[in-house]
């Protein structure tokens, strides 16, 4: 049949956009028809979405998409995990929904696990424990007038489909990584909500990626210019499973890191690993398409090197990435490395600083150069890397033979070329636009254009540029480095 059209609206740690999705027999073509900048407002209350603004910069989005040819089918919705917006019982915004990074979560998981311990907390959600999940977040909204008139809790990307469509539902892979989703039964635990204090009636009912959400309500089709009756599909509405989704993972061994702000290093599973072990380790089971499951690990990722680029374009010296990589390929091997994911990383103000204080805490020389720092970064990441993969590989009980590094960071070719070396393993470089690849893929089986997922990652495979990077050099040098790493507790 003839080629389709769908529009994927992503929004990401530092923009937003709507990407037209061209398929068909063999096809698969991405068009960015808006971007717009995504940068958390500070406010007296904390850091916070700007919801409205980035509303504006959807709407610009499609109307833009409704100009391509062929007519856009339907529109999917995915962000990054975690945050939600509440609403009154008019169904109306409280308030202004917060950033992750926002500090107040960093002391509130203390009151959680009065309640409820952290081993029984991941007998039940199988959640890796990162200080902004959801339940954390509302721990530390408890008492607060907005909760008190809540009547239902939408996560982001349900929340932006609300706006367009006026329904209410909560897509499933995003609800695993509120902590409130049973994970072997993938409904909500309103036991545990009721547990931790929370009223279980604010929990949307669930749907799941390929479903309609509903239809674009008439304002938005006035506004934009889709077609009346084009509906949003509920896609995997949490970016990283849409990133999964479009992993080129088309024979056994294979591994993933969707590699952007955050590395989400691990596995696809068929079920969930809710082992002692596997939550000691940290271990996620976040829910993919077609009930996988997504056994990773987060690791700090690229926001290191971002951030370091952020500070020194504000000061006002060199934050090109291609010379700051030429310089970092040129700088001393394994002259400091550091555990990626200490706490201090998660929103400093001054990103080199933090690491040069880590360095030197960890009796190494603060790195001597931006080229030294950040290969630091990337070095240190590269061990991240290994060391999530190595373990997710023995809690799993499977081998992994290679390795798809997909998101942005896959452009990176020296953090491809580390990975490969400190792992020992071949990766697999691409494609950059997993996220929007996946959220396409799935409106695009929703229209019955293409099968099943394994379907799915071969059009992938076929059509999107991957690049190869063997293992080279020495690989007992990396291991040395992996024993200086001292670790976060
Ligand atoms: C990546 C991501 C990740 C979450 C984090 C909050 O964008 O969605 O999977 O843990 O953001």
């Amino acid at each position: 049949g003839a080629a389709r059209s769908y529009a994927a609206v992503d929004l990401g740690a530092t923009s937003g956009r709507v990407v037209v999705g061209r398929v068909g027999r063999g096809e698969l073509t991405l068009t960015e028809v808006n971007r717009f900048a995504n940068v958390p407002v500070r406010l007296p209350s904390g850091l916070h979405w700007n919801l409205p603004g980035l509303f504006t910069g959807i709407l610009d989005g499609l109307r833009e998409a409704a100009r391509t040819a062929p007519a856009v089918t339907s529109v999917g919705v995915d962000t990054w995990a975690v945050d939600y917006g509440l609403l009154d019982a008019d169904g109306a915004l409280l308030g202004i929904p917060y950033h992750y990074r926002d500090a107040r979560t960093a002391t509130v998981a203390p009151q959680v696990r009065d309640k409820a311990g952290a081993q029984e907390l991941y007998t039940v959600n199988g959640l890796q424990h990162l200080p902004f999940n959801t339940v954390f977040q509302l721990a530390a909204a408890r008492d607060t007038a907005q909760l008190a008139a809540a009547e239902k809790l939408l996560l982001i990307p349900d929340l932006l489909t609300h706006w367009l469509t006026g329904s209410v539902g909560a897509e499933v892979t995003n609800a695993s990584t509120t902590g409130l989703l049973d994970a072997r039964t993938g409904e909500w635990s309103r036991d545990l909500a009721a547990r931790i204090g929370l009223d279980p009636a604010l929990l949307p009912p669930l749907r799941h990626p390929g479903e309609s959400a509903g239809e674009l309500l008439p304002h938005i089709v006035a506004a934009t210019g889709l077609a009346a009756g084009t509906p949003v599909v509920t896609v995997a509405s949490h970016d990283t499973a849409s990133a999964v989704a479009a992993v080129p993972l088309t024979a056994p061994g294979g591994a993933y890191i969707s590699c952007g702000t955050w590395s989400l290093a691990g596995l696809e599973l068929p079920g969930p690993v809710l082992t002692e072990a596997s939550r000691a380790a940290n271990f996620t089971n976040e829910r993919g398409v077609d009930g996988t499951f997504r056994y990773l690990r987060n690791i700090m990722g690229m926001w290191l090197l971002e951030e370091c680029r952020r500070v020194w374009a504000a000061r006002g010296e060199p934050s090109e990435l291609a010379s700051l990589l030429a310089d970092a390929a040129r700088a001393e091997p394994f002259a400091a490395v550091i555990d990626p994911d200490a706490p201090e990383f998660l929103a400093p103000a001054d990103m080199p600083a933090a690491i040069a204080e880590t360095c030197v805490r960890t009796g190494q020389r603060a790195p001597a150069s931006r080229g030294a720092l950040v290969r630091c970064v990337l070095e240190s990441l590269a061990l991240a890397h290994r060391r999530v993969l190595r373990r997710a590989a023995a809690l799993a009980g499977r081998d992994i033979t290679r390795i798809h590094l997909v998101g942005g960071g896959s452009r990176n070719d020296l953090l491809c070329r580390f990975t490969a070396d400190a792992t020992g393993l071949p990766v697999i470089a691409g494609p950059t636009e997993a996220t929007a690849l996946g959220n396409i893929l799935v409106q695009a089986r929703a229209d019955g254009l293409v099968g099943d997922l394994a379907e799915m990652r071969q059009l992938v495979a076929d059509t999107q540029e991957l690049r190869h990077f063997e293992p080279s050099g020495d690989l007992r040098a990396w291991d040395a480095a992996d024993a200086r790493v001292v670790t976060a507790p």
